[in-house]
């Protein structure tokens, strides 16, 4: 593997975004996944390489986070540095030269407004190569549902915070099974089990943003 993509895969795990940041400690005054992706594009590097490059850098930094080896600034500084790669990587992800995984919808159920989580979900899924359309937080079920119509083929990811509307989530999945029942749905956040997402009729639980990503990959895969 070139030297340059293995530098920002290590930025990406790392959360070393650019020269000027001074984090992490350790990679203070290097140059940081802005400058090494502008680099590596002007080396005709191309653009699935550097995107594979920051995927397998998020895969990492997830699988850390599963072990509680690092915690949620880690995973924030990482999701910042893999940012600053897509920035560069945008312009080929909308001509179309690099293709994505798949579409991911995702949202805090109705009642919710907790964020933090689902956010960090988009991030990871995202930096593992998924199209995500977010729908917010506070998220009706038709809102869900229409997002669904509107995007044939989306896996839907539902989160909640809250042990009261957990009973929003239930009512939301069941209510996709209804009006599509072939549309995969993953649910998660910390109230939440294995045992609860399977009496709501959901496909999948997580219970963190790294197990989204290996359910969507399966998914994608079968
Ligand atoms: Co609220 N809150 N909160 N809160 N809040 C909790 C959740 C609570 C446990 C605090 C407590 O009482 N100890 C409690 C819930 C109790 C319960 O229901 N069992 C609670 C309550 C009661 C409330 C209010 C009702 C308080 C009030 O007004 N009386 C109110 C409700 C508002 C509403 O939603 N309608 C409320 C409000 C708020 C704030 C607005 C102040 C703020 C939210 C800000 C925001 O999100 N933008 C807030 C916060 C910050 C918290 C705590 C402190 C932190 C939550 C958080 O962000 N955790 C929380 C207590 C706590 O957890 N220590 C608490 C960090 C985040 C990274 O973890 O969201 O679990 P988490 O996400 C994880 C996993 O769960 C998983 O991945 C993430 C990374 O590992 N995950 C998924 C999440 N979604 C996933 C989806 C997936 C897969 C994995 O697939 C689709």
């Amino acid at each position: 593997m070139d030297e340059l993509v293995v530098r920002i895969s290590h930025c990406v795990e790392n959360g070393k975004i650019n020269k000027a940041s001074p984090y992490p400690n350790a990679m203070k005054g290097m140059e940081g996944a802005d400058e090494l992706t502008k680099q590596a594009l002007d080396a005709a590097i191309g653009p699935d390489a550097i995107l594979q490059a920051c995927n397998d850098g998020m895969q990492r930094i997830g699988e850390r986070f599963s072990r509680n080896e690092v915690f949620v600034p880690e995973l924030l500084m990482a999701a910042k540095a893999m940012h600053a790669v897509m920035a560069h990587l945008e312009p080929f992800f909308k001509s179309g030269t690099v293709k994505v995984k798949g579409k991911f919808v995702l949202g805090t159920v109705a009642g919710d407004l907790h964020d933090i989580g689902k956010n960090l979900v988009r991030m990871v899924v995202e930096g593992n190569g998924w199209e995500v359309i977010d729908l917010g937080v506070d998220v009706k079920s038709t809102k869900f549902l229409d997002a669904i119509k509107n995007t044939p083929g989306c896996i839907v990811g539902l989160s909640a915070l809250l042990t009261t509307t957990m009973v929003n989530m239930s009512k939301t999945v069941q209510e996709i099974k209804i009006q599509f029942p072939a549309t995969k749905v993953i649910v998660g956040g910390a109230p939440l089990t294995m045992d609860a997402a399977l009496k709501m009729g959901a496909d999948g639980y997580s219970h963190d943003p790294q197990g989204a990503v290996t359910f969507l990959d399966k998914i994608s895969a079968a």
